[in-house]
């Protein structure tokens, strides 16, 4: 097993992490900006550096300033958490080459499924469902396009190869609007990800956004761990994720979930990933792949049973998945509400200090969150401070479980989205369950 690792995180995920290798025996380094000095896992770390000042492009994006830290703490591996450089294939290779083991998958599988058309191309050798569309690059040649989009039907969307998570894309609804949409789009994804390569896919106009999370070893081992249900979104943002997703059969699960297993034997995928797709009208399609831990592996923990974070670290030991396919059972049902620091009406951030911190309890109910009382929020990361997670057997007991924990929660001193997940909570379309992406903005529009 690794001896000791760098936290190269902060917030609720960096505390996540640290309680993994304090159940695994190995050390921490909580590698921390100036601004969070009094973040937990910086108290509760075996040892801390600061690797610059609040600014995430002077911290936590400085790459050297983060191999320092594992340099003078004899660290042996770096955990990149989730955002931040945790996709960042550069920085997978630095670390390697620096001599030390980075805990996601190899750089060269970054790259590969950091390129959508890639990624794309490598789903589709493994038999997995993909939108209609390009398959590959968009020449600048217009009858090209103006056929291919013919061929595909209106309305398609424009996508940047470099791009995801919703940035660099284009809706197009008819043909008049094509080549102008093709060309903004293409200058949009030269400066933002300095790779102005785009393709074309049919637009589904109501999907729901459901992920599959598998677990692979340096053995060629591969399970997956069923899927989550993420529809509940605001400008890209999840606000609740579930799992399973609500009306998903075994038999599509089971369908989907091979395959998916199957791509990643073939890319020689390491470590925990999730594979996004669009589900509409009974079918999946896939859009992109995640190579990191992401903010909502705690729904599909709950429902299997297996700690994400701590196969994360066993899988960088080169240790081989201790279970099967046949091993992992789906059982009961679990919500999470992530809870951010901001207005829950004008969603505008709203750090400060938490006068009053009091966790909600009981069966079932699980918070994952670095507050506490006197801690405070600051100004400059993502407002997200926390997320609560509710598990019971079936949906509707996890529902009355979250909403019970959502009236006992107290977080005074700064405003919080809880107001907003109470209301979610009591929407009868959520709880009858299968809301598309565009529920929530929809819902908050007619406010
Ligand atoms: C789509 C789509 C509809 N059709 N692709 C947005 C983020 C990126 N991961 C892909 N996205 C979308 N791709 C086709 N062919 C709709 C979206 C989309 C979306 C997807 C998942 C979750 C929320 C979303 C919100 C708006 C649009």
């Amino acid at each position: 097993m690794l001896d000791k690792i760098v936290i190269a995180n902060r917030g609720e995920i960096a505390l996540r992490i640290l309680r993994a290798c304090r159940e695994l025996g190995i050390k921490t380094v909580a590698a921390h900006s100036e601004a969070d000095r009094d973040l937990m896992h910086v108290k509760l770390a075996d040892e801390s550096v600061c690797i610059g000042p609040a600014s995430a492009l002077e911290s936590y994006l400085h790459i050297p300033a983060i191999i320092s830290a594992a340099e003078v703490t004899d660290a042996v591996g770096i955990h990149p958490g989730y955002g931040f450089l945790s996709e960042n294939a550069d920085f997978a290779e630095r670390v390697e080459s620096s001599g030390f083991v980075f805990i996601g998958p190899k750089a060269e599988t970054i790259r590969l499924m950091g390129d959508k058309i890639s990624a794309k191309n490598s789903m589709l050798k493994a038999g997995v469902p993909c939108v209609p569309g390009s398959n590959e690059l968009l020449d600048d040649n217009p009858d090209d396009n103006i056929h291919l989009a013919r061929d595909i039907g209106y309305p398609v969307i424009i996508k940047a190869a470099g791009g995801g998570g919703g940035r660099g894309m284009r809706v197009v609804y008819s043909e008049g609007a094509l080549l102008n949409a093709i060309s903004l789009t293409r200058t949009e994804a030269r400066s933002a990800f300095n790779n102005d390569t785009l393709y074309m896919e049919k637009y589904l106009e109501t999907p729901r956004h459901i992920e599959f999370q598998v677990l692979a070893d340096n053995h060629g081992n591969v399970v997956h761990l069923g899927e989550r249900d993420c529809s509940m979104q605001r400008r890209h943002q999840k606000v609740i994720e579930e799992s399973p997703a609500p009306n998903i059969t075994e038999q599509q699960r089971n369908k989907i979930g091979e395959r998916v297993c199957k791509a990643c034997r073939q890319v020689g995928y390491r470590g925990a990933g999730t594979v996004e797709f669009l589900y509409e009208h009974d079918e999946f399609y896939f859009i992109e792949m995640n190579t990191r831990v992401q903010v909502e592996h705690p729904v599909t923990e709950m429902i299997t049973n297996v700690d994400i974070v701590k196969e994360q670290l066993r899988i960088a030991s080169d240790e081989k998945l201790s279970f099967n396919q046949q091993d992992i059972r789906l059982v009961g049902h679990a919500i999470e509400c992530r809870i951010n620091a901001e207005d829950p009406d004008s969603f505008l951030p709203s750090p400060g200090t938490i006068t009053h911190f009091h966790s909600p309890g009981g069966p079932g109910i699980r918070v994952d969150t670095h507050l506490y009382n006197g801690y405070r929020v600051p100004p400059y990361y993502d407002s997200m401070i926390g997320k609560l997670i509710a598990f019971s057997n079936d949906r509707d007991s996890a529902l009355a479980r979250m909403c019970g924990a959502l009236n006992e929660i107290v977080i005074d001193g700064i405003k919080t989205n809880i107001p907003l997940h109470k209301e979610i909570i009591k929407d009868m379309a959520f709880r009858k369950g299968g809301t598309n992406i565009h529920y929530l903005e929809k819902k908050l529009r007619m406010k």
